[in-house]
């Protein structure tokens, strides 16, 4: 049998809906899901790769370095068509120093200001690396394709859920069940895939 200890992973993040959503997809696994909270006083990570997979691939390392045990470390963002991929890896602080999810929506719509519907596709995209203690890893990426819509509407999720239309269900986001975004969601499909290798290694 594996020892306990071996069934400790830390999330490399900080953002608090990630981890919510992140324990929502470990549930029924042998896994004891810490994040950054509980260690306050790792290094802050400067995300300056051009990748979202870059990016993950950095704070894994760093993390890994500092805690030790099994890292899962996931960068990921938003990507409109209109705006050649923007906010993309930038899409945390796209409304510069002390950007909120409120302020970054307000910038986002207004970018878009005028821009008919068709012209409104957009992506969030997740890159998620499962880093191993001895240095290993594997990557997944996963993708949820809509429309930004003209206002923010919905309570649930976070970022910019609010004005990601998911053309499926005609609603945004944040109006729809947590648990149906936890099936359908860039992190839930990039998810998946990792879930595979890390059922191997938590039996
Ligand atoms: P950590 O680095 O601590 O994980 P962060 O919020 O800075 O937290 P990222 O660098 O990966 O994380 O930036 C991701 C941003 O992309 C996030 O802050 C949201 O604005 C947006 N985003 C990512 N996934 C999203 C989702 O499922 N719904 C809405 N917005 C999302």
């Amino acid at each position: 049998m594996t020892e306990p200890e071996n069934h400790k992973i830390v999330f490399a993040s900080k953002n608090r809906g990630k981890i919510r959503e992140l324990n929502a997809l470990l549930e029924g696994m042998n896994v004891n899901l810490l994040s950054l909270h509980d260690y306050p006083d790792v290094p802050s990570i400067v995300e300056d790769g051009n990748t979202f997979l870059e990016n993950a691939l950095k704070k894994a390392r760093v993390i890994s370095e500092y805690t030790g045990g099994t890292i899962i470390a996931d960068d990921s963002g938003l990507e409109v068509d209109y705006l050649e991929g923007a906010p993309g890896i930038h899409s945390a602080r796209y409304s510069g120093a002390g950007a909120t999810d409120e302020r970054n929506i307000r910038k986002l719509l207004e970018e878009l200001d005028g821009v008919p519907t068709e012209k409104r596709g957009a992506a969030f995209r997740c890159a998620l690396v499962l880093y191993r203690t001895d240095g290993t890893f594997e990557t997944f990426e996963g993708k949820l394709e809509g429309i930004i819509a003209l206002k923010p509407t919905g309570s649930e999720g976070f970022g910019y859920d609010p004005v990601f239309i998911v053309p499926e269900y005609g609603k945004t986001v944040a109006q729809l069940d947590p648990e149906i975004k936890n099936r359908i969601s860039h992190r839930a499909i990039a998810f998946a895939k990792l879930k595979k290798s890390l059922q191997e290694q938590v039996r």
